[in-house]
């Protein structure tokens, strides 16, 4: 059997670059645009202007059983309407696939949601370590006023299932009231 030759990559803590990724996207508002609750200013903002919401370093590996993909993801700080700057957020394809984070720098929360609809939410702060279990869709959400950055660990054979919980929506978005983040009830939820 052929082996792998083990290396090594250097991370950014601040910026979250990882040198020499294999992997590099950008998500701007317009690729995520259905999923603001806030539909007018949306539309405002959409009128003059794209603004990049977040991207993703990722260390690339075979997509195969035993392999760990590597991550960091850099989500901007800003908000449409009341709502912040948040990742499109997905379960993995194959759901018993776990993933974890650890947060460098920035302040916000994962938000996760089963498919029965049960709602969590976990704060990201510097040194935050979170665990994602397998069966729960994830959300990053950056509450801030800096780039909330955070490396993330997932089996290689997870995949990404976008459509599943992009049809629903999350259960609870996350506004800011009177500078302050709160967690709420989102309005346009479809209960099963
Ligand atoms: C984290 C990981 C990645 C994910 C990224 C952006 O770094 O969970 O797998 O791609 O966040 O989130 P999303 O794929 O939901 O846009
Ligand atoms: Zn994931």
């Amino acid at each position: 059997m052929k082996l792998m030759k083990p290396f090594g990559k250097q991370f950014n803590l601040t910026t979250g670059v990882i040198d020499g990724a294999d992997n590099h996207w950008t998500r701007y508002l317009k690729e995520m645009r259905g999923m603001y609750q806030d539909r007018e200013v949306l539309n405002e903002i959409m009128n003059s202007d794209n603004p990049l919401i977040y991207e993703v370093y990722e260390v690339s590996v075979p997509e195969e059983a035993g392999q760990l993909i590597q991550c960091t993801s850099i989500i901007y700080p800003g908000k449409i309407g009341k709502e912040y700057y948040m990742t499109k957020g997905h379960y993995h394809k194959k759901k018993s696939c776990a993933e974890v984070y650890l947060c460098f720098s920035g302040q916000g929360y994962v938000l996760l949601q089963t498919e029965d609809g049960e709602c969590e939410t976990v704060e990201m702060k510097k040194e935050a370590f979170v665990y994602v279990p397998p069966y729960w869709a994830h959300r990053t959400i950056n509450v801030g006023k800096e780039p909330l950055v955070f490396t993330g660990v997932y089996p290689a054979e997870a995949g990404h299932n976008y459509g599943s919980i992009e049809k629903v929506g999350f259960a609870k978005i996350i506004v800011e009231e009177q500078g302050k983040p709160v967690i709420k009830r989102n309005p346009n939820f479809k209960v099963k």
